[in-house]
C-alpha cells in the first residue's frame, strides 16, 4: 500500500474516533487544521494514526527525498550570562575559568582546517558575552567571507543578537543589516524553546521573549534571509504549549514566508538543573515529528537532528514526516554530548549519512543550506556498502 492508499484505509476505519477522522480528511484535503485539533492530535493520535497522515504529507511533498548537508559548527564561548535551566554547556560568567572564549583568529583556524573539504555550511551558536559584540562578530563574518566566500554563514539566533543590538543601540533590522553586509547568509533555529511565557519565565527566564525572538526572524526574513525553528520539548510543557509554540510559528510564516525547516529538539537530561526531570520516549518523539508536521502546513521542511537522537530514531523519524537529518557535523558541537545524548562525538561521513538514508527505503540528496541540490546520491553505491536484508519502511513501486 502506498501513503494515499494506507490514509484512505484509515478514514474507513468504523473504530476511528470521529475527531481523528475528521483531521484525517482535512490532511486528504489539504486543509489546515485548528489549535484545537492539534491538541486533539496530541491528545489522542496513536504513533500508527499520526505515522500514515504525516507520511502522507511528507510524501506529497518530497516522495522519498531524503535531505543532508556537509556542514561544521562553531561554538564562540560556552560562556554565558543567562541561565537557562536546561543547559548543560554553559558556564555562568563567575565560572568563566571553566569554560571557552574564542577570538576571532581562533574561530578563522577552524575555518581554514575545512579548507580541503567540501563542506557547505558553518554554523555558529554558543553561549553570550559582553565581548563577542558586534565588532567582534562584523570581523568574523567579513573575515570568513574573505577567506572562504561560497561558505554558507548560519550564524548567531535571536538570543545572542537580541543582547548584541541592544548594547551597539541598533534596531533588530538596522542591526541584521549591518551583519548581512558583513556576510551572514542566514539563521538557525536556536533560542526558541518554548514561546509560552508561563513555561518561558521558568526554563529561560532571563533571555529573550517570545516575541523578541519572533521579530528578529521576521526582520531577517523582511531582509530576505531563511531562517529555521526549533522548539524544546518533552520536559514541564503540556501539550498545549507546544500546540501554542508552532501556532506562533505557523502565524508568523503565513506573514513572511521565510522559515525553511523546523527542528523538534528533544529535552535531555543530564548534567543541568532540570536532571530529575525523566526524558519522553522515542514513541512521543516520533508523535511529536509526525504533529509537527501535519500542523505546520506552511513549512516546507521537517528536521530531525541526529546527533541529538540517536542516529536509529533518525532513521525512524523518516516514516514520521522528517525529510532532513541535518550535517556530517564533524565532532564540532557539545551542546547536545553535554546534556546526555547517545552521541559523544557526533560526526558522520557523506558515506554513513547516505547509507543511513538508503536503509530505510529513501532517497539521500545531499543539499546546501537553502536546499539547492548539491548532490544526489540515489545511484550512487560505495564500495563496501552492506544491503540491507530488511527495509524499515516498504518500497513501493
Ligand atoms: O536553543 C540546549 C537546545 C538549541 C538542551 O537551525 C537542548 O539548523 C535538548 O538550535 N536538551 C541550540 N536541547 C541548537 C539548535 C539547532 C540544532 C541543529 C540545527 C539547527 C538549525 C539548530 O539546543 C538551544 C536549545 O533549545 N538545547 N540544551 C538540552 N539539555
Ligand atoms: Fe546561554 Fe544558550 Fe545555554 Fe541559555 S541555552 S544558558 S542562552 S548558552
Amino acid at each position: 500500500m502506498n501513503a494515499t492508499q494506507k490514509l484512505d484505509f484509515l478514514i474507513q476505519d468504523k473504530n476511528l474516533d470521529e475527531s481523528l477522522k475528521s483531521i484525517a480528511l482535512k490532511v486528504i484535503n489539504s486543509e489546515r487544521i485548528s489549535y484545537e485539533e492539534g491538541v486533539i492530535l496530541y491528545e489522542k493520535g496513536e504513533l500508527g494514526y499520526l505515522g500514515v497522515l504525516a507520511n502522507y504529507i511528507r510524501e506529497k511533498r518530497h516522495g522519498d527525498v531524503t535531505y543532508f548537508n556537509r556542514n561544521f559548527h562553531i561554538e564562540p564561548t560556552n560562556v554565558c550570562v543567562y541561565d537557562c535551566k536546561f543547559c548543560a554547556y554553559s558556564r555562568l560568567i563567575k565560572e568563566r575559568d571553566q569554560g571557552w572564549e574564542m577570538e576571532v583568529e581562533g574561530m578563522m583556524d577552524i575555518v581554514r582546517k575545512y579548507d580541503d573539504e567540501a563542506v557547505t555550511e558553518v554554523h555558529i551558536t554558543g553561549g553570550v558575552v559582553p565581548k563577542q559584540n558586534l565588532a567582534f562578530y562584523a570581523d568574523f563574518f567579513q573575515q570568513c567571507k574573505a577567506h572562504r566566500p561560497d561558505l554558507h554563514i548560519k550564524g548567531l539566533t535571536p538570543v545572542e543578537y537580541y543582547y548584541i543590538f541592544k548594547k551597539a543601540k541598533l534596531s533588530h533590522y538596522e542591526g541584521l543589516k549591518y551583519l548581512q553586509s558583513c556576510g551572514l547568509d542566514s539563521m538557525p533555529g536556536g533560542g526558541a524553546e518554548i514561546f509560552h511565557e508561563e513555561i518561558r519565565e521558568q526554563i529561560s527566564g532571563d533571555k529573550c521573549t517570545a516575541e523578541q525572538w519572533l521579530d528578529i526572524h521576521e526582520q531577517a526574513h523582511k531582509l530576505g534571509m531563511r531562517t529555521n525553528a526549533t522548539m524544546l520539548y518533552g520536559h514541564i510543557e503540556s501539550f498545549w504549549h507546544r500546540v501554542d509554540h508552532m501556532e506562533r510559528l505557523r502565524q508568523l510564516q503565513d506573514k513572511t514566508g521565510g522559515f525553511q525547516t523546523f527542528i523538534p529538539l528533544k529535552f535531555r537530561n543530564k548534567g543541568h538543573q532540570m536532571d530529575n526531570i525523566p526524558e519522553v520516549s522515542v514513541i512521543e518523539d516520533l508523535r511529536n515529528y509526525a504533529i509537527a508536521r501535519i500542523y505546520l502546513d506552511n513549512f516546507d521542511h521537517i528536521k530531525a537532528y541526529w546527533a541529538m537522537i540517536s542516529r536509529d530514531t533518525a532513521q525512524l523519524s523518516l516514516a514520521f514526516g522528517v525529510d532532513d537529518i541535518d550535517g556530517t557535523l564533524d565532532d564540532t558541537t557539545k551542546i547536545y554530548s553535554m546534556a546526555g545524548a547517545e552521541e559523544q562525538k557526533p560526526g558522520m561521513s557523506t558515506q554513513e549519512l547516505v547509507e543511513l538514508i538508503k536503509n530505510v527505503g529513501r532517497h539521500p540528496i545531499e543539499r546546501d543550506t537553502l536546499y539547492g541540490v548539491v548532490k544526489d546520491f540515489k545511484d550512487v553505491e560505495f564500495e563496501g556498502a552492506v544491503k540491507p536484508k530488511y527495509y524499515a519502511l516498504p518500497v513501493v513501486d
